[in-house]
């Protein structure tokens, strides 16, 4: 519950700002002291809370807003970036041999993700052998040599041994020249001292470079607490949230690193041995916030794009089959400053398909480049992009500096988006979701559509 809550309570911060009818020293006091009450009910260490609104202080009334921004923005966006901060404790996993061990409650995703790190690290080029060590389910083993297989990776196990620490032992020397050991641990429904004693006797033997928490991100205001007594146990050295693909934003997480002092590594963001991402500090906080909802992002975006009738100017051409690139173009800037970048995915029906989950870097490489095609192309193409032929793509193409084929990439791309949102338009159901995810659009300018069943 804290960990929603927590959300919610800095969204209503956030909200405040937004009704005030002046930001001034007096408001930033109250917002401070709300912010100081989210954090502290999420179980956030008192210094670092105060820490978080002192910076937050200091800053909203010495810095001058940037030009062109109003202080309500300027406002929003020191809170954006001081909760970012906060959670950014450090780098990810050392892409260097290490041996890794997996800790936490029953369910939490261990094994999962076990086998999702063993893909990442051999992907990279690394040798990598996954050791069974989960004694106490059954069926454990055979859950993680599936995965092994998946991956191509060996799996340590010894069926129906019940001494975990002497087949983490016997596992480490048969991988004695596997670059990355992972060892998979067992789980309970709460936390029990034979449990703790089998971790710290795990960890003994194998002198783990890392010891990672893996925690539901569900588990809300048990998040402090297991964190702590794994953490007592063996030294917590990182976190990997589990589930991000459902409701939960994850707020627990927060009172985990703090209670541990270690860093969110990566996000499990589904069951597929793929579904696991980079932690990203600004994308988390984002997450956490509800950013996806489009008057928070208009509020924190730059100068450019905090104009909420031309949001609801794009939604409504987006709704009624209208959608130009031009309206496409706005969506990524708008929302690409925000490096929300899954967010867009989400909004733009049909864009989702574009990227690997994994790969947001290429992802976002390729809106770069879309951007630099689209300005080289003419307004009136842009508006009506079915004026663009063989001839008009050559130009674009020399224009921008890529090939045909990234160009016809682009229509093609824009085609798909723009039919699946005339599908979105025509629909009542999924035109009420979209409306809901346009949160902040000024629903009277899409009166019209609405009636019009
Ligand atoms: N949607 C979703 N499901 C996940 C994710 N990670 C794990 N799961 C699912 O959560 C369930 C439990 O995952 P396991 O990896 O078996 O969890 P565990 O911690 O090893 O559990 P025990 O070994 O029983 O302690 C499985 O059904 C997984 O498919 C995730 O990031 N997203
Ligand atoms: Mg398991």
């Amino acid at each position: 519950m804290v960990m929603e809550g927590l959300g919610k309570s800095l969204r209503d911060v956030l909200g405040r700002i937004g009704k005030a009818s002046v930001v001034d020293e007096e408001l930033v006091k109250d917002l401070c002291k709300d912010l100081q009450r989210a954090l502290l009910e999420a179980d956030v260490n008192v210094k670092l809370v105060l820490d978080v609104t002192n910076r937050v202080k200091d800053r909203a009334m010495n810095e001058p807003p940037e030009a062109g921004r109003s202080m309500k923005d300027h406002v929003t966006k020191i809170i954006y970036e001081e909760l970012v901060r906060l959670v950014n404790n450090g780098e990810g996993l050392a892409l260097k041999p290490q041996t890794i061990m997996m800790v936490g409650l029953y369910g939490q995703g261990k094994t999962t993700t076990t086998g999702k790190l063993a893909l990442y690290f051999s992907k990279k080029g690394f040798s990598v052998g996954l050791i069974g060590a989960d004694v106490y389910r059954p069926a454990a083993l055979d859950q993680l040599k599936q995965l092994g297989e998946k991956v191509g990776v060996d799996v340590y196990g010894e069926p129906g041994e019940s001494d975990a620490p002497g087949i983490v032992k016997r596992g480490m020397e048969s991988f004695k020249n596997k670059q990355i050991i992972i060892i998979d641990t067992s789980g309970r429904h709460a936390l029990e001292d034979d449990l703790i004693e089998e971790i710290r006797q795990i960890a003994q033997v194998a002198q783990p470079d890392e010891r990672i928490l893996v925690l539901d991100s569900q588990v809300g205001q048990q998040a402090g607490p297991q964190a702590e007594a794994f953490h007592n146990a063996v030294g917590v050295t990182g976190v990997i949230l589990t589930k991000m693909d459902g409701t939960s934003k994850g707020g627990g997480a927060i009172s985990a690193i703090q209670k541990t002092n270690a860093r969110i590594v990566f996000l499990g963001v589904g069951e597929h041995i793929r579904d696991l991402e980079p932690f990203d500090a600004k994308r988390f906080i984002s997450r956490l916030l509800g950013m996806g909802d489009l008057s928070a992002l208009i509020q924190l975006a730059s100068e450019e794009v905090d104009d909420q009738d031309k949001m609801a100017e794009v939604a409504q051409h987006m709704m009624t089959g209208r959608f130009t690139l031009n309206d496409m173009y706005y969506q990524m800037s708008a929302m690409g400053k925000m490096g929300t970048l899954e967010k867009i995915m989400s909004l733009i029906p049909g864009m989702s398909s574009m990227g690997d989950k994994v790969d947001y870097e290429a992802t976002q490489k390729r809106l770069g480049v879309f951007k630099v095609i689209m300005d080289s192309m003419t307004p009136e193409e842009k508006e009506d992009p079915s004026l663009i032929k063989a001839k008009r793509i050559e130009r674009i193409a020399d224009g921008a500096g890529v090939s045909h084929h990234d160009v016809r990439e682009l229509l093609k791309q824009y085609t798909n988006s723009k039919k699946m949102m005339s599908a979105v338009g025509k629909d009542r159901k999924m035109r009420k979701q979209f409306l809901k995810q346009m949160g902040g659009v000024d629903l009277d300018s899409l009166k019209d559509l609405q009636g019009s069943e």
